[in-house]
């Protein structure tokens, strides 16, 4: 890749964003471009316009979102539409106005139909109803990819995307009630563990599958796209693994080394039943994911201890 570029990570403070920056920083790039929320508000049109005007990265990184997990999402689905739709818009116009040439768009797989035969490819886009769970999310996330597809294909510029699929790993959020089903486990069982409770409280029935990525991995596949010529308008970055939210819960378990017992509340929601992207577009290019779950798991909880002794855990939006 192109070190001598400048490159703008949009939500360098998130763990899609820092990984990103890391993995730049990894390959020798020189100028990585960042605003904090202060500096910079994505869901504001005119703030986000002058800060490409005065800064002309030369390439955009988009991984700026109001992120949550399933409770976050349901309880808020207005909020998720709204702040990610304004980020897409903003970003994207504001790029194209300061000549930005190429750009990446993170989105997720949730913006496929509920039911989308599995695994799910590139092309079950908008074939079927979205998970309820989290339409707002979705629906911003789609948006935010026509965006991309509609300015290469109207004006010429070189912007694209890629969908993750269920992400992890370093500076992932611990809140217990907005927060993802992985870091979330985490805290429960390391909470359950420090304080000797005999039982720990997952949501739903267990049985929903579910796949995860190390976000060092997306990183990866990140700077994978950026270094193709032609890339597809969207790709899907997944680990090819899927798991129950029970076995899930079993490995995450293990790794904390907790005993506590689990019991499943079925009052709270299952969401999609099965969500495994077919990430083998990506992957014919040469891009593989490198952590497996288990390791990964084990790297993520010691990293929570750590951050955990520090002070530093992020446990908030
Ligand atoms: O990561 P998560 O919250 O969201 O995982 P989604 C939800 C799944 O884990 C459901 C189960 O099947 C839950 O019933 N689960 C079990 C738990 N225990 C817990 C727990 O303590 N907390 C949580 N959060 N879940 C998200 C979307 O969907 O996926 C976002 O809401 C985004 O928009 C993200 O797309 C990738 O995987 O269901």
């Amino acid at each position: 890749m192109d070190t001598s570029l400048r490159y703008f990570v949009a939500g360098h403070r998130g763990m899609v964003g820092s990984a990103v920056v890391r993995a730049l920083q990894r390959r020798g790039c020189a100028s990585i471009l960042t605003a904090t929320h202060a500096d910079l508000d994505l869901t504001d049109q005119a703030s986000t316009r002058a800060w490409f005007a005065e800064h002309r990265p030369d390439v955009a990184v988009i991984a700026a979102a109001k992120v949550g997990g399933i409770g976050a999402n349901s309880a808020a689905n207005a909020t998720f539409l709204y702040e990610n739709i304004m980020i897409a818009a903003n970003t994207v116009e504001a790029a194209y106005r300061a000549d930005v040439k190429r750009l990446l768009f993170l989105g997720s797989s949730c913006i496929y139909p509920r039911m989308a035969p599995q695994p799910i490819r590139e092309d079950a886009l908008l074939t079927g109803a979205l998970e309820k769970t989290n339409e707002g999310y979705a629906l911003a996330k789609i948006s935010g990819l026509k965006l991309c597809e509609f300015y290469r294909k109207q004006f010429g510029v070189l912007y694209h995307s890629l969908m993750p699929t269920n992400l992890y790993g370093t500076g992932d959020n611990y809140d217990v009630v907005g927060g993802h089903v992985l870091p979330t486990m985490i805290r429960k069982f390391e909470v359950a563990r420090t304080t000797g409770a005999k039982t720990v409280d997952l949501w739903g029935s267990g049985t929903p599958l579910r796949e995860f990525l190390h976000v060092d991995d997306l990183a990866e596949a990140c700077l994978y796209a950026l270094d193709m010529e032609n890339p597809p308008d969207l790709m899907n970055v997944g680990s090819g693994r899927e798991v129950t939210i029970r076995q899930l819960a079993e490995m995450i378990r293990t790794a904390t080394g907790c005993e506590a017992e689990i019991r499943w509340d079925s009052t709270k929601p299952d969401g999609t039943p099965r969500k495994l992207c077919d990430s083998s577009l990506l992957r014919s290019f040469g891009w593989a994911p490198a952590i497996d779950l288990e390791e990964g798991i084990a790297k993520t909880v010691i990293e929570y201890r750590e951050a955990v002794a520090a002070g530093t855990v992020r446990l908030g939006h």
